[in-house]
């Protein structure tokens, strides 16, 4: 019954290339009546939406749209931060009235006068992760394995331990602000993290329960609620928030930028299966095997094409190609084949059609670049040395393509 694309046992992972059995991508372009979307206008007005409505069924779940009441509060602003090479701004975003429904965003800025271009990520730590700053709270909430972490609570020990991952003084250096805030604060990563987390607290308030999204759908939704925040930040420039987001986060940022137009730029950084990767392509990470580690990820629905992976309706590459036309990094690192870094790239290279219905180039071969090659325009793609993780030389590719399409702003 495990028999998928190519009759491959997607129980199993693979990394031999040559194992690869060949597979059929749904059309991005295909209307449901059978023809093909020739314009951007039809794309934009009517598959689009059809595109982001098949996600929502199948994937992510519904990512729900109606007005929450939401209240921001500034904790802490300190002008001199980082050796006085920054603004610090601490701001909590309470929810419907329930001050245990709340993001703790952490804001470093740059010390100018002009609102200012901004990274924008979750964190998978705490905020205390992503600096040495003694100011930022450490978060009691549960996390992941990692330095640092104790029984799956963060300790002081933890404090800077994602510094490399987050680069602030090289964003500062380069003018951009960078906004995080740890996705636990919204759900804890775990099958049952639910219960205390938004899809239960804000369930009346949103008319939706919470088997109608997911975790990934829940995280995504709240960097949806940090935008709204940041417009009215008068030091931040909320045209030029560039969504960034790891592995998982990765998977959330795609899923966030895909149903929010006001990411001007999108990034995924490994995010592999569930994210940028192709799911019929039989390497690294499988459905199967994601749906059985982190079945809270998904709708349920999701779970219905383990054993019948070429009914699904989509593919990651049409998950790519909502991104359109804003200018989109799609990045793998060489190590980190459970990412299956060559499903990255080809799925970025098939969001390609609908980029060219708007007149912009995308990847523009489908040759898969050597490491440390990056390649594509308004579609971007490197593969870097190393594993999975987020490096200088990573957030060096970023900060350029930002430059690149900000700098004009
Ligand atoms: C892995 C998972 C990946 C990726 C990764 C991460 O265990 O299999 O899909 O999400 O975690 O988030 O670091």
């Amino acid at each position: 019954p495990f028999l998928a694309a190519g009759a491959q046992d997607f129980r199993q992972s693979n990394t031999d290339e040559s194992k690869v059995p060949p597979y059929t991508l749904p059309d991005v372009l295909k209307i449901p009546d059978g023809k093909e979307v020739r314009t951007a206008a039809q794309w934009q007005h009517t598959q689009r939406p059809y595109v982001f409505r098949l996600f929502e069924e199948n994937v992510y779940g519904k990512f729900p749209r109606g007005p929450v009441n939401m209240r921001s509060k500034v904790v802490s602003t300190d002008e001199h931060a980082l050796n006085g090479t920054a603004i610090r701004k601490l701001v909590d975003i309470y929810f419907n009235n329930d001050t245990s429904a709340v993001i703790h965003l952490l804001m470093y800025l740059p010390r100018t006068h002009r609102p200012a271009p901004v990274f924008l990520g979750m964190n998978f730590f705490g905020n205390q992760c992503v600096s040495n700053d003694p100011v930022i709270p450490i978060t009691e909430k549960y996390t992941i394995n990692g330095p640092g972490v104790v029984n799956n609570h963060v300790t002081e020990a933890s404090r800077g331990s994602q510094a490399e991952r987050w680069q602030a003084d090289t964003l500062l250096a380069h003018g951009f602000g960078l906004v995080t805030f740890f996705y636990g604060d919204v759900e804890e990563d775990y099958p049952e993290g639910w219960k205390q987390g938004f899809r239960a607290k804000l369930r009346t308030a949103l008319k939706t329960a919470p088997e109608e999204w997911s975790a990934i759908g829940a995280w995504a939704w709240a960097l949806s609620r940090v935008m709204d925040y940041l417009q009215t930040d008068p030091r931040v420039n909320a045209k030029q928030v560039c969504l960034n987001g790891h592995s998982r986060l990765g998977k959330t940022a795609l899923w966030a930028g895909a149903a929010d137009p006001r990411f001007a730029i999108v990034i995924s950084n490994e995010s592999g299966e569930g994210g940028a990767a192709l799911a019929r392509r039989w390497y690294g990470e499988t459905m199967p095997i994601i749906n059985d580690h982190f079945p809270h990820w998904f709708n349920n629905q999701y779970k219905q094409y383990n054993t019948h992976i070429n009914d699904m309706p989509v593919d990651q590459h049409m998950l790519l190609a909502l991104i359109a036309p804003r200018p989109l990094y799609v990045a793998s690192a060489e190590d980190d084949q459970w990412s299956d870094p060559k499903g990255e790239f080809l799925s970025a290279w098939h969001a390609g059609v609908v980029y060219k219905l708007f007149g912009e180039k995308a990847i523009g071969s489908d040759q898969y670049p050597a490491v440390h090659q990056p390649v594509g325009d308004w579609v971007r793609y490197h593969v870097r040395a190393g594993k999975h993780d987020v490096t200088i030389y990573d957030w060096q590719q970023y900060i350029a393509f930002a430059e690149r399409f900000f700098r004009k702003g």
